[in-house]
């Protein structure tokens, strides 16, 4: 038997527990106020007109669909981006972020060869290890998280980027830091990249969180400063599923930036090679409900909207959840606001989530991460006392 996925076996020890209290704070996913998980209204506008249109389902491209990957460049440099007005970088559509994660894993270990490395930071989303390491890479970890500020250990991160050997492909979460919800802020990431840029680093960003912190733009500073870093190459993997509520329908985009148009039409040819000997082409339909919101004005500002409740409604329930555990007269809690996105690092141990489990039928990891986006106004205070309980 090969170990199972500790997060989604969580889940389905989650999903088989008979009491009716139960929350879910182990997978990364989002719901609403009434804790279901969202049908976004634009998306489910373009999906109507898909049922109607009734299209022929033949095959996309290998590099998948045209309108989905151009929206997607837009997304992540800005509309009016040099490196997009250069056609310095080539956008193909994958399975999700995870397949974005694994196709330019491949593909890089096919240039890079038995130098392959990956550095990446201490903690990261436990996929990322094994992505790179199935691919065929060595990996290293850098400082990232400083349990006792329960913050960003900076100079330890810095220390150790800059004892990287130049080429080493180097991880980056572009907001959202999963799993600690700690993040940088805009100096901090010009340091870093200016860092990268100096000792030749290859920067790979991940970003499956944009537009759940402070917004689509904000969310993509690390982007658009690689952008107009001047550093040639870099790479970066996307993902819709939480941003569209689209988990299942698996869109996420692979982007290769190269020193020029020649360049990144090479890298396109390399990328397409490694997809035709995976999985051929990509799946159609989450792609034509993306790129179907994205190209319609009034959908594109329908979704901003809706995204923009997303973000706010996890930025209530931080604020909430940390209030009321300070009314309960617990430790504090107060960094639980300054972290981004759907997950915390709670600081709590491994002994006190299997109490929450066993006594109170509250799931989270046994790191302590806790997916604050699985917070409601109807569990906040359940929740919150049960915390306060383990604390004591
Ligand atoms: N990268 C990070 C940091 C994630 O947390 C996730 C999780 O969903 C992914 C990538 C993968 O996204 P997807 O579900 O689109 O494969
Ligand atoms: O970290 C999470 O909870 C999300 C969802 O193998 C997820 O990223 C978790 C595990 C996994 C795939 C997705």
């Amino acid at each position: 038997m090969a170990p199972g996925d500790p997060i989604l076996g969580l889940t389905e020890k989650y999903l088989a527990d008979p009491r009716s209290n139960k929350v879910n704070l182990g997978v990364g996913v989002y719901s609403d106020d009434q804790g279901r998980l969202p049908v976004l209204k634009a998306v489910q506008q373009v999906e109507q007109a898909l049922v109607r249109d009734q299209s022929p389902r033949g095959y996309l491209p290998i590099d998948g669909l045209p309108a989905y990957t151009a929206a997607t460049q837009k997304l992540l440099f800005g509309a009016g981006s040099a490196v997009l007005e250069a056609g310095r970088a080539a956008t193909v559509q994958t399975i999700g972020g995870s397949g974005a994660l694994r196709v330019g894993a491949d593909m890089l270990k096919q240039v890079l060869g038995d130098k392959a490395t990956l550095a990446i930071s201490n903690p990261s989303w436990g996929n990322h290890h094994a992505v790179f390491r199935t691919a065929g890479f060595k990996l290293i970890d850098y400082r990232y998280y400083d349990a006792p500020t329960r913050g960003l250990d900076f100079a330890g991160m810095l220390e150790d980027l800059g004892k990287l050997e130049p080429g080493t492909v180097v991880l980056l979460h572009a907001c959202c830091h999963n799993p600690t919800g700690v993040d940088l802020d805009a100096t901090q990431w010009a340091q870093v990249v200016a860092l990268l840029k100096e000792r030749n680093l290859l920067p790979f960003v991940d970003m499956a969180y944009q537009g759940f912190d402070k917004g689509i733009d904000a969310d993509a500073t690390a982007v658009r400063l690689l952008a107009d870093s001047g550093i040639e190459n870099f790479v970066v993997a996307n993902s819709y599923s939480k941003s569209f509520s689209l988990y299942g329908e698996r869109v996420g985009a692979l982007s290769f930036v190269g020193a020029d148009r020649d360049e990144a039409a090479r890298l396109r040819s390399k990328i397409k090679q490694t997809i035709r000997a995976n999985y051929s082409s990509p799946a159609a339909h989450g792609a034509k409900l993306v790129a179907g919101v994205l190209g319609s004005p009034e959908l594109r500002t329908l979704w901003e909207q809706e995204l923009r409740e997303m973000r706010e409604r996890i930025h209530a329930m931080r604020a909430g959840f940390v209030d009321k555990l300070a009314a309960l007269g617990a430790p504090d809690f107060g960094f639980i606001n300054q972290q981004a996105g759907m997950f915390s690092y709670s600081g709590l141990s491994k002994e006190q989530v299997d109490r929450l489990r066993e006594e109170h039928a509250i799931y989270a990891l046994s790191s302590g991460r806790i997916c604050v986006a699985a917070l409601t106004t109807g569990n906040l205070d359940y929740v919150a006392r049960a915390v306060a309980e383990v604390c004591r």
